[in-house]
């Protein structure tokens, strides 16, 4: 269970019976998120920004991917690690996988060549910036040395012809669509991806993802012909919730639009953003 849940006091809605649990933005009471905003996620804010910068001396620009268990992120790491060996130059990459057991998909990635790292959070749902930067050390990523306009290219002001230079960590998270995108863990972007046997609704029901996402990847589209999903309504719920977020139709088992995501994983940094959880 997560700390900063607020599972706490609710009031019935008069118009409609719904019992609201939290105040906030992120369900939570004001006066509980002014607590913790002052110590476990103020906390967690103070590490990101030293991996994020860690991350920048090293050249490396980190993607936290995101989704409720099963939307496939393991097999879109593997299917992207696969894709990015035949492209020239040579890409250096990790994952950092996150779960609450196993090390099942560390042990995933580690069979396509790739180096992993697996954190098991235990009870935790969600990784936080500690877990990710303890991970980071053990890497061989962690002696990349990024190259001397990496730190301009970080800062947006050298694209180097508009190609991507450094090195790519892949932060793959316990795989829950609600308390990891209050998370900052230092990365470039945050990632969800959202399969076709989900439902269309999900952008409206946890928009607090959504909305800290820059890319939303709609995977599984491959199961199409075979489920009720209406695509253009589940985009226009995401734009809803975050009128900025990228979306990438894909399918990691069949290989649809791996071309556009290895694209958008090459783009310049600066034109990823960070966007602030
Ligand atoms: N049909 C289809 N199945 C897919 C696709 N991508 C993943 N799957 C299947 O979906 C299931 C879950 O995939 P995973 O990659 O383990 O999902 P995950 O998001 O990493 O799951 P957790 O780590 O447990 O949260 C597996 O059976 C995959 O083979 C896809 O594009 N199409
Ligand atoms: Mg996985």
């Amino acid at each position: 269970m997560c700390v900063i849940c607020g599972c706490d006091a609710h009031a019935p809605d008069p118009a409609t019976g719904v019992l609201h649990y939290g105040a906030g933005p992120a369900g939570l009471s004001p006066l509980r998120a002014i607590q913790l905003e002052a110590d476990v996620l103020g906390a967690n804010k103070r590490q990101a920004a030293r991996n994020r910068a860690h991350f920048a001396a090293h050249g490396v620009t980190a993607y936290n991917l995101l989704s409720s268990p099963g939307s496939g992120k393991t097999t879109l790491l593997c299917a992207t690690i696969e894709a990015l060996k035949s492209r020239t130059p040579a890409w250096p990459l990790a994952v950092i996988e996150g779960d609450q057991q196993t090390s099942l998909d560390a042990d995933r990635i580690r069979a396509t060549g790739a180096p992993a790292i697996q954190v098991n959070t235990g009870r935790g749902c969600h990784l936080d910036a500690r877990m990710v930067g303890d991970a980071f050390e053990r890497l061989d990523l962690h002696t990349h040395h990024a190259h001397p306009a990496d730190h301009a290219h970080h800062d947006g002001e050298n694209h180097h012809g508009g190609q991507h230079s450094g090195a790519l960590l892949f932060i793959e998270n316990v795989g829950n669509l609600v308390c990891p995108a209050l998370w900052d863990l230092g990365e470039a972007a945050k990632v969800v991806v959202l399969s076709v046997t989900e439902g269309e609704d999900k952008p409206l029901k946890y928009p607090d993802m959504f909305a800290a996402a820059r890319l939303m990847v709609l995977n599984k589209i491959d199961l199409l012909p075979h489920v009720d999903f209406d695509v253009e309504r589940c985009i226009a719920y995401a734009r809803r919730i975050n009128p900025g977020i990228d979306v990438l139709q894909l399918s990691a088992t069949r290989g649809d639009g791996m071309d556009a995501w290895i694209d958008w994983l090459r783009q310049p940094v600066a034109e990823v953003r960070t966007v602030a959880p």
